[in-house]
């Protein structure tokens, strides 16, 4: 007797195709794996193949394996290489089939992508994965896009890989047409890099302000991941801060170089704010911080040139300006999401789009990199007033109201440190 065909496959065996596939696999859902380079799928069929996850060498092998319609998700770089791979597939590809790509790719290409292959007879989704490897692993936010048809074949097998949102829902909706999803995955990317850094600058001032060390603020952190801001970036911060140097004294983090690079996401949200002609600060702001941090020299330089003002923390009072700073990061990272949902609206508009918000809030609640208790209150928002910007609807205005004389006070105590607070800052502006 034959083998039974596989439901699922995926193409590219990096960290985020191995542990898509190994999801996938583990949900009753037989996979089958290739990549270009074989040793990667050999190696991980050594030491997690089973009746469900199956490695195939060749293209060929791999696209006759799977039962039809063939529903293949490509795990590769972002860019050209998902057209090579693309290019490769089609001719063993019979119509009717579905190529989904998981990666972060450009919006753009997407909306390109799923008109060159609806034209040919197949199926084009472009589907936002957000989590990293362990999210990709354990439950993941998915960002699906493309017709309404294709979704409804591939949600049963999306809703069962994907994270849980508050109500046990699933992290996975089907976010619109075409280049829908990808768009909003590059939305969330954007509000992560602003996020991030308001984190960043909250460490910066609570050392350079308060002399306090990284353990302190581990533990001002960890009082604040139980509240309203708890998220898994609170989260993941806690432990960062506190690992001490296994090689010397002190903490770890303030031996790791002062130098952040970035993938694009951020920087692709940002100009299409520019694009778009929609207010966007707190991320562009993101971006330029990390531009300015990855010129260390340049810093150093202008460093020898310009005196700093002297720290003037042993006249503030410290537990005061933690409970400040907790009800300003509250303030401006809601700001954050409101230019955001912003960007997501006139995007829609656009496009043509029928984005839903209160949906999308939902699907970031677990699984992904942004996952946030704020995102409950989003979801409540947008289902209390689905017409409104973020930031005119009541319950975000009172909150807004609320924090809005701490988020001036942290930005004023900032100047007075001489601590720059790029996405803390664009958030008052
Ligand atoms: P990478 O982005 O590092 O890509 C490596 C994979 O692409 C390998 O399987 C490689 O095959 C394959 N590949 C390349 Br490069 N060029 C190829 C070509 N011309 N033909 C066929 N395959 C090619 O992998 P990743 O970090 O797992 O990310 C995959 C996607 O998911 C990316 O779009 C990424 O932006 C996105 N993403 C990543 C994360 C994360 O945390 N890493 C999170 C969310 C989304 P080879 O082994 O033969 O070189």
């Amino acid at each position: 007797m034959s083998e039974p065909l596989s439901d699922f496959g995926v193409i590219g065996l990096a960290v985020m195709g191995q542990n898509l596939a190994r999801n996938v696999a583990s949900r009753d859902h037989k996979t089958s794996v290739y990549n270009r380079t074989t040793d990667k799928m050999t190696e991980l069929i050594a030491e997690h193949g089973s009746e469900t996850l199956v490695g195939q060498e060749t293209l060929e092998d791999f696209v006759h394996s799977l039962a039809v319609p063939r529903k293949v998700m490509i795990m590769v770089k972002a860019g050209k290489p998902v057209d090579y791979v693309i290019a490769d597939l089609l001719p063993l590809l019979d119509e009717g089939d579905i190529i989904i790509d998981g990666g972060n790719s450009l919006f753009t290409d997407t909306v390109r992508r799923e008109k060159e292959l609806s034209e040919k007879g197949f199926y084009f989704f472009g589907c936002g994965v957000s989590g990293g490897e362990e999210g990709a692993l354990h439950g993941p936010s998915l960002m699906p896009g493309g017709s309404e048809k294709v979704w409804n074949w591939l949600q049963p097998i999306l809703e069962s890989i994907s994270a849980d949102d508050f109500s046990g829902g699933k992290c996975v909706t089907h976010v619109g047409a075409d280049g829908a999803g990808h768009y909003v995955k590059m939305v969330h990317n954007g509000i992560e890099y602003a996020i991030m850094q308001m984190i960043a600058e909250s460490y910066q001032i609570m050392k350079d302000g308060f002399g306090m060390n990284a353990g302190e603020i581990a533990d001002v952190f960890e009082t604040y991941n139980k509240g309203k801001l708890a998220s898994y970036l609170f989260g993941i911060s806690v432990p960062i801060l506190s690992k001490e140097d296994p090689e010397g004294d002190g903490f770890l983090i303030e031996k790791v170089m002062d130098k952040a690079g970035q993938k694009g996401t951020g920087r692709w949200t940002a100009i299409e704010s520019y694009q778009r002609g929609g207010e966007l600060s707190t991320i562009a702001q993101a971006v330029n911080a990390r531009v300015s941090s990855s010129e260390k020299e340049k810093r150093i330089e202008y460093s020898k040139l310009y005196t700093p003002p002297v720290s003037s923390h042993e006249k503030l009072d410290k537990d005061r300006f933690v409970q400040q700073l907790e009800e300003a990061l509250y303030v401006a990272i809601l700001v954050s999401y409101a230019q955001g949902f912003d960007l997501l609206e006139k995007a829609a508009e656009e496009q043509n789009w029928n984005l839903n918000f209160s949906e999308i809030a939902r699907i970031w609640q677990g699984g992904c990199i942004i996952q946030a208790k704020i995102l409950g209150t989003l979801q409540d928002a947008f289902l209390e007033d689905s017409e409104k910007p973020l930031l005119q609807i009541e319950s975000i205005q009172q909150s807004v109201s609320a924090g809005w004389a701490d988020l001036r006070e942290v930005n004023k105590i900032g100047i007075d440190v001489g601590v720059p607070l790029y996405c803390i800052g664009a958030a008052l502006t």
